[in-house]
């Protein structure tokens, strides 16, 4: 039976990969999902299969956008998901531009949607906030230096935000993938198809539907139940860097 009937849902990233996943998830469980994201015609795309849901091209970089575009609506459910890793190069080769697009995506992207949504959550006593970490702001490896800094950072906020947020109604999670396979390594090595598909050779990987399935059970638990944080490994990976391949 439909477990989010009437509710109200914003997945930022919904153009692609997990995000796209969880928008589906969260539809199939009868919510009317608000679908963001830079890429207008995948949003659509999306859209068109899942009734109910509406799409907004929006770059969470910008505060102002984000404002306008989230602020007034009344979401039951928000997930700031939209990030991205750019580049595997050592803090002392790598590129200020980079790392300047996934500090501001990752870190500053996530709190303008929280700075947008939470007052409405606040006033209306109740909501899901679900954030999406990564093992890579739990373990850093070689090259992942501002990602793995970001994703850290996103962990930092959780704890934070239960806090800031403590006895107002509104339940926050983290969800920690370890390696999922999307287009994120072939966004990370800048369309290098090729170099990407190496990260995921021979690995048994998490698909992004697992990680859309832990959220939709995150956020569909009983109103007393707030599940904190999840780590979710494939059965092939056991640390940042030890991944078991069958090559
Ligand atoms: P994808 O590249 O498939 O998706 C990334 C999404 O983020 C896209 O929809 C993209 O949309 C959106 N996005 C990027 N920059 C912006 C921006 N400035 N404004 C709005 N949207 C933006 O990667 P994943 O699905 O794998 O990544 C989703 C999240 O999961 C990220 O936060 C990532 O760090 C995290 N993660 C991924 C793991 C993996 O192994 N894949 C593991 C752990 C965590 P568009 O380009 O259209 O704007
Ligand atoms: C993405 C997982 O290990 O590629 O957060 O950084 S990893």
């Amino acid at each position: 039976m439909a477990q989010l009937t009437g509710k109200l849902a914003l997945v930022t990233g919904a153009s692609s990969g997990i995000g796209e996943c969880i928008a589906r998830a969260l539809a199939a469980e009868g919510a009317r999902v608000v679908l963001a994201a830079r890429r207008r015609d995948k949003l659509e795309r999306l859209g068109a299969e899942l009734p109910g849901s509406e799409t907004i091209e929006l770059d969470v970089r910008d505060p102002q956008a984000v404002a306008h575009a989230l602020r007034a609506r009344p979401f039951d459910l928000a997930i700031p998901n939209a990030g991205l890793a750019l580049g595997i190069d050592p803090v002392q080769k790598g590129s200020p531009a980079d790392w300047s697009e996934m500090i501001d995506t990752n870190i500053k992207g996530v709190l303008h949607v929280l700075r947008a949504v939470t007052p409405g959550m606040i006033e209306r006593k109740r909501g899901d906030i679900v954030l999406i970490g990564s093992v890579a702001g739990r373990q850093a490896y070689p090259g992942g230096n501002v990602y793995c800094a970001t994703k850290a950072a996103v962990r930092s906020l959780y704890e934070s935000l239960r806090y800031d947020l403590h006895d107002t109604g509104i339940r926050v999670s983290t969800v920690d993938p370890g390696m999922v396979r999307t287009p994120f390594s072939a966004v990370r090595f800048k369309g290098d198809g090729e170099r990407a598909s190496k990260v995921y050779a021979g690995v048994d990987y998490l698909l992004p539907e697992d990680i859309a399935d832990i959220v939709r059970f995150v956020v569909t638990r009983p109103a007393r139940v707030n599940i904190g944080e999840v780590v979710v490994w494939s059965k092939d990976q056991l640390s940042a860097v030890q991944v078991a391949r069958r090559l």
